[in-house]
Order: C-alpha cells, then sequence, then structure tokens
C-alpha cells in the first residue's frame, strides 16, 4: 500500500514566516491534489517547546545559521520557528487537514533537533511513524513538503534505511537554500541513496 507523506506544511516555512522558505505555500496545492488519491495521507509537525536548543535565541552571542555541538551532535541554529501552540506552528489554513490521517509531531525535545519525520537526528527515538505505516501495510511512501533540503531530505532518507520504497515528489518540495545549491545536492543524495524523484502529474489521473 502506498501513503503520502506531507512534511511540515506549516506557516513559519512559508513566505512572512519565521523560517521562511521561497515559495513554500506552493507546497500546498500540490499536497491537497494529492491526497484524495491516496489511501494514506499522513502528515508531520514540527512542534518545539520555546526553549528548544535548536533556536539560536537560546545561545548567548550565537545567531542563525551557526553550527554548534549540542549534546555530541552538530547543530545549525536556527530562528526561533514552530514553538508548540503558535500559529507559526499551526498546518497552512488551506492544507487540507481534515483529508490527513494521522500527524506525527517532531522535535519536541529541547535537547535535540529532530529533522526526520521517523527519528530524531541522533536517531535515539522514534516519533512511531515508521511503525505507524508498517502496521498499515504500507510499503511506498511519497514525500513531499517542507524544507526539501532539511526535513524532506532526512524522512526521505530514514524511509529508504527503514526498507520503504521511497518517492520523492519534486514538484511538491521548496528547499530552504541555507547555501545556494543546498537543495539540488539533497535531491542528488536522495536519488544516490535509492529514492525515485517523481512529479505530481505523473501521480494524478490523466
Ligand atoms: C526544518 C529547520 C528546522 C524543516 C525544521 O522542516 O525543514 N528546518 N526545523
Ligand atoms: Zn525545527
Amino acid at each position: 500500500m502506498k501513503a503520502l507523506l506531507i512534511v511540515d506544511i506549516q506557516n513559519d516555512f512559508c513566505p512572512g514566516g519565521a523560517l521562511e522558505v521561497a515559495e513554500g505555500d506552493q507546497t500546498v496545492a500540490v499536497a491537497n491534489a494529492l491526497i484524495p488519491h491516496f489511501e494514506l495521507a499522513v502528515a508531520t509537525q514540527d512542534w518545539h517547546p520555546a526553549n528548544h536548543k535548536s533556536f539560536a535565541a537560546m545561545h548567548p552571542w550565537r545567531y542563525p545559521g551557526q553550527v554548534i555541538d549540542l549534546n555530541g551532535l552538530q547543530q545549525i541554529l536556527w530562528p526561533i520557528h514552530c514553538v508548540q501552540g503558535s500559529f507559526g506552528a499551526e498546518f497552512v489554513p488551506e492544507l487540507n487537514t481534515a483529508a490527513i490521517d494521522r500527524v506525527f509531531v517532531k522535535g519536541t525535545d529541547p535537547e535535540i533537533d529532530s529533522y526526520s519525520g521517523f527519528f530524531d537526528n541522533g536517531h535515539r527515538k522514534a516519533t512511531g511513524l515508521g511503525e505507524y505505516l508498517r502496521e498499515k501495510g504500507v510499503d511506498e511512501v511519497y514525500v513531499l513538503g517542507l524544507a526539501l533540503d532539511v526535513c524532506v531530505k532526512f524522512t526521505v532518507l530514514d524511509a529508504l534505511e527503514l526498507g520503504f520504497a521511497t518517492y520523492l515528489v519534486e514538484d511538491g518540495c521548496r528547499g530552504v537554500n541555507l547555501k545556494p545549491g543546498d537543495s539540488d545536492a539533497a535531491v542528488r543524495e536522495m536519488k544516490a541513496k535509492g529514492a525515485v524523484v517523481v512529479q505530481s502529474a505523473e501521480l494524478l489521473p490523466a
């Protein structure tokens, strides 16, 4: 069975948001068009406590974009974003959340970040997404959302590692591109590790 995995389509990752991704809002229409064609649609939601240590503001004299050591892991520092209960953490209002079967939150532990929808960045704790998909009999996942070069990438790589046939719905993603070219490099890496790149039109009935 196939599942659609909608990664972090939240206000803070859209234009005007705290960690805005250029054209991030354009992923919504792609997600909404695909949802009815999947038996199962699952979303991830970046869901940080206000004191999350991925926030540059938690570290005196540090600023967004710098890399620090956080409990033994390299951590990029981000602006304060997707704080639990805030507008920025909510799904984009136009996203058809009524048709989403389950939401998995991530990034809830202030001491460790979680880019992937499956595990934290240290692969220490699972979110439950992998087990849920297995229980539902899912063997193929189609991934889209934000950001292509961060949370989409790590979600795709973990899906591959867990043995799911994994498709990247490219036109349903946009990247942050902290460095120019990050999105292209991410797509190359996902492909090299076994992801199949598709466009949403290929998944819609003609
Ligand atoms: C994300 C940076 C920090 C993402 C989440 O959803 O891609 N990026 N937290
Ligand atoms: Zn985050």
